[in-house]
């Protein structure tokens, strides 16, 4: 079993469309190991996205990340990370195929929805930056 780290997105939550992506994650076979309900500092969005900070958006995205609460979720499930981020499908809405997370409920290519952790290393920065042992015992 893999786990992965997911965020559902402020344009996702203030639409009122968190309960739908997370019936989803169960209609597709993961296990919800650990879920959030948060409001993001502009610090703590500018930590989480740390390796994005030399790019052009990052005071955007984290603006953003920062502008209303989200989701934060830890995901369990077979090859959990992949799996996860063809669930959510491309970057950019406009882009995303049918049936994914993505094209149904992203807005554009920052508000897009939902994150998802793209490896296993980024994977473990991502879970413990916003949770402890302790909060993912089973
Ligand atoms: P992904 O989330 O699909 O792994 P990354 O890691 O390339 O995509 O980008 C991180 C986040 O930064 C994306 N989820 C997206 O919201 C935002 N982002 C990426 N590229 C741009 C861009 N050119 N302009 C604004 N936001 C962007």
């Amino acid at each position: 079993m893999e786990r992965t780290f997911a965020i559902i997105k402020p344009n996702a939550f203030a639409a009122g469309n968190a309960g739908k992506i997370i019936s989803r994650i169960y209609s597709e076979g993961f296990s919800i190991v650990g879920m959030k309900k948060l409001y993001l500092s502009k610090l703590e969005a500018e930590g989480f996205y740390h390796v994005h900070r030399e790019r052009p958006f990052f005071g955007e995205l984290t603006d953003f990340m920062s502008s209303g609460a989200c989701v934060v979720m830890v995901l369990e499930a077979e090859g959990a990370i992949k799996k996860w981020r063809d669930l959510m499908g491309a970057t950019n809405p406009a882009d995303a195929a049918e049936g994914t997370l993505r094209k149904e409920f992203g807005d554009s290519l920052e508000a897009n929805a939902t994150h998802g952790s793209d490896a296993e290393d980024t994977a473990a920065f991502e879970i413990g930056y916003f949770f402890s042992g302790l909060e993912l015992l089973v």
